[in-house]
């Protein structure tokens, strides 16, 4: 198939996931043509089955907004026609799925019918898409679409609560490469860091405030405070990270706080973590926890959202009340206090997340594509 794939290509779960996916199936002999305003981050190279098609939004005196998603349309028209694109998968409902309705909609009356196929993630829907000032488009854009799915069943559910849906939602969960994600000998990088064998606690995010970064920083305070010998590293960068520094400062445990900003590759920081930490407000399916348990790392989460469908409560980890630090506290020095459990939890969670790899995946979006495409064929004639 030759497929358009259409993804925020900035540090993000979403666009992590439309990367990765776009990958996968250029190995399974798919043609991908991804179409985004600057090169995805995890696509680290073209390969022959994978294209690059760059938006460029032409700014003139009169736009003090420049509109990008009609240029996201022109360029995704001009791709499909071009290319002979079988359908456009978009990551994202905002604005991705309008543009390529928009695109689908003047290719039809150029006689030509490209399938859209629109996957939800989070935010799209749990918070911005439900901003009034995007609700009637969103609703529209996801009636519109020819498939549409979703990255948990929590996701599916919150869509139908709060959008007016005439479409099924098929579920699809985030996936990972365990060959990838899996724990590597890192011992000298560990050492370097905790010379007095100190845990540690690894924490990777964009930093909005939906992470809840400075609960990270709160925890560890404590748990410094009940006498443990931890350290913790937080991966990303985004605006909560100035207030966490500052927190980490005035709690004065910054001495033992690293902050290592946007790193790739993040598989190598999580062979030497004890213990993930997601206190998120709102995760609908939680990509970083995921690509933790990969590498056999257990994961103290909030019991909100998509989580518990992936951690299982006491045996890859543990689920807390939202925002209750002291909860977390608890779990975290359980785990990192008895060496069996936090040995069990490690070896939980790496079978957990097998269920998620890459090569189970995959295929269902495949035979989603298949499904999609059978029934948009008597448009496509
Ligand atoms: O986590 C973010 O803020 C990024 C966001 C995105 O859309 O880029 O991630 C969402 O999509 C990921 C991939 O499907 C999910 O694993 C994340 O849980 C979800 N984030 C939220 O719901 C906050």
């Amino acid at each position: 198939m030759k497929i358009g794939i259409t993804c925020y290509p900035v540090y993000g779960g979403s666009g992590v996931v439309a990367t990765e996916l776009g990958k996968a199936l250029a190995a399974r002999g798919h043609q991908i043509h991804f179409i985004a305003y600057s090169m995805p981050f995890r696509l680290s190279h073209i390969t022959e089955r994978i294209y690059f098609h760059e938006v460029h939004v032409n700014t003139y005196p009169l736009f003090e907004y420049p509109p990008y998603d009609l240029a996201l349309t022109s360029t995704m028209v001009d791709v499909v026609k071009y290319e002979k694109l079988d359908l456009l998968h978009v990551h994202y409902a905002i604005p991705h799925a309008t543009s390529a309705v928009l695109a689908r909609q003047i290719l039809e009356k150029q006689g030509l019918y490209v399938p859209v196929i629109t996957t939800l993630h989070g935010t799209d829907i749990t918070i911005v898409g439900q901003d009034p000032s995007f609700s009637p488009v969103v609703t529209y854009s996801i009636n519109e679409s020819d498939g549409v799915t979703a990255v948990s069943e929590y996701l599916r559910r919150e869509t139908l609560a709060h959008f007016e849906i005439t479409n099924p939602i098929a579920v699809i969960p985030n996936f990972v490469d365990t060959r990838r994600f899996r724990r590597q000998n890192k011992s000298h990088f560990k050492q370097a860091l905790c010379p007095h064998g100190e845990k540690v606690i690894v924490h990777v995010s964009n930093f909005r405030p939906v992470k809840r970064a400075p609960d990270v920083v709160r925890v560890f305070h404590r748990l410094r405070t009940a006498g443990l010998a931890v350290k913790l590293l937080l991966v990303g960068d985004g605006p909560d990270r100035v207030p966490a520094e500052h927190l980490a400062r005035e709690l004065g445990v910054y001495e033992d706080v690293r902050f290592l900003g946007k790193q790739e590759p993040v598989e190598e920081i999580l062979s030497i973590a004890d213990l993930f930490l997601m206190p998120s407000g709102s995760e609908t399916f939680g990509l970083a926890a995921l690509e933790a348990m990969a590498c056999g790392v257990p994961v103290v989460a909030s019991n909100i959202g998509g989580l518990p469908e992936l951690i299982v409560e006491g045996e890859t980890g543990y689920l807390c009340p939202l925002g209750d630090v002291e909860a977390f506290t608890d779990r975290a020095w359980r785990i990192l206090t008895d060496e069996a459990l936090q040995q069990h939890m490690s070896e939980a969670a790496r079978r957990r997340a097998e269920e998620f790899d890459t090569s189970r995946i995959v295929p269902r979006y495949e035979a989603y594509y298949e499904q999609v495409l059978a029934q948009a064929a008597p448009r496509m004639l």
